[in-house]
């Protein structure tokens, strides 16, 4: 794994859609090796006229209201309907448990088959921000290789599914009908940041609750505050085993798509995030140097007479930062 081709030829052989180039730049975009980061920034740098060109769409949900069936399910809806599908995740918890979305590209058997579809679980990392930077340009690397509709599933538990706001077009919650007051905290949270929400699991015994619960949905919604005052966010129906309810939601990220452009909010939030993108990128690396030059010795010192009421925490980070500038 440490050789790559030089980053004209692979970049050429991603643009081509040759799918083990695309593997190997996900590869290389991933590691965190000095060498491996040049080359990736140059493979990027050929890359960026071929980009921007997918849609991009977060999917969230709390474990278990079925966003791997979602995936591989409405993944082949999409591919049915011309679409080349790629799935990215962002699991905050892979690097602690050792990838449970690699567990779930083994359950998106038809997706993970087809060859208009690219599955590729969770870039190991210790932080949220790491995996967020990884993420954005395995994107950007699917965009250029010709995939139309970019997926990106998290776990909606923590911060990630901010994270993942920050880098869609479209964020797409997936709930269940009668689900335990416990989540309420949870849901609100998400449900801010809505698009579009679908109940899931709409089959079966769960029919009439779940219409229920996307009505109690559809008008809570009326008292948040909607991501865009062009659109307003609903809730839709939907079963991810069944593969019901998929036109309509199909077409609610369609007209979301066209309201966009047309307002032209599309390419200014894009925009915006590029430029939140790049500011955090500087805050990460001047963190980064900042930590590599810190005295131990010093930060130990310092912490102790915070602890013990001796010096004020501005003072603290007053002398740590301008004792190593
Ligand atoms: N009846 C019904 N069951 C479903 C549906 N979608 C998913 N399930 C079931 O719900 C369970 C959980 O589905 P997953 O797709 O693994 O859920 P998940 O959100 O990926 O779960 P985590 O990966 O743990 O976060 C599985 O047993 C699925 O078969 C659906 O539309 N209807
Ligand atoms: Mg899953």
């Amino acid at each position: 794994m440490a050789d790559f081709p030089l980053p004209a030829e692979l970049a050429q052989a991603v643009v081509a859609g040759e799918r083990s180039a695309l593997a190997r730049a996900m590869t290389l975009v991933e590691s965190t090796l000095p060498e491996h980061q040049l080359l990736a920034q140059e493979l990027l740098a050929l890359l960026m006229p071929h980009t921007g060109k997918s849609q991009r769409i977060g999917v969230t949900g709390v474990p278990g209201v079925g966003k791997s069936t979602f995936l591989d399910s409405y993944g082949m809806y999409l591919i049915e309907r011309g679409h080349r599908v790629a799935v990215l995740a962002i699991d905050p918890s892979s690097s602690i448990t050792g990838g449970s979305i690699l567990g779930d590209k083994a359950r998106m058997n038809d997706l993970a088959l087809s060859d208009q579809a690219f599955v590729r679980p969770s870039p190991s990392s210790n932080d949220l921000g790491g995996v967020a930077r990884r993420t954005r340009e395995n994107i950007l690397l699917c965009e250029a290789a010709g995939y139309d509709m970019v997926l990106i599933e998290t776990v909606g538990v923590g911060q990630s599914e901010t994270v993942v706001t920050d880098m869609v077009d479209f964020f797409l919650v997936l709930m269940l009908a009668g689900a335990g007051d416990e989540l309420q905290g949870i849901k609100k949270g998400i449900i801010e940041l809505a698009d579009l929400i679908a109940i899931n699991k709409t089959d079966g015994d769960n029919l009439n609750r779940a219409k229920a619960a996307a009505n109690d949905y559809t008008s809570a919604l009326h008292y948040l505050t909607p991501t865009s005052e062009k659109w307003q966010p609903s809730t839709i129906c939907i079963s991810a085993l069944e593969s019901a309810g998929y036109e309509d939601l199909y077409n609610q990220i369609a007209e979301h798509a066209a309201v966009m452009h047309a307002c032209g909010e599309w390419s200014s939030k894009r925009q915006q995030q590029n430029t939140k993108w790049m500011w955090s990128l500087i805050k990460n690396r001047l963190l980064d140097d900042f930590n590599a030059s810190l005295d131990a010795a010093l930060v130990e010192e310092m912490e102790r007479q915070v602890q013990a009421g001796a010096l004020s925490p501005t003072a603290a980070a007053n002398k740590l930062i301008d004792g190593n500038s």
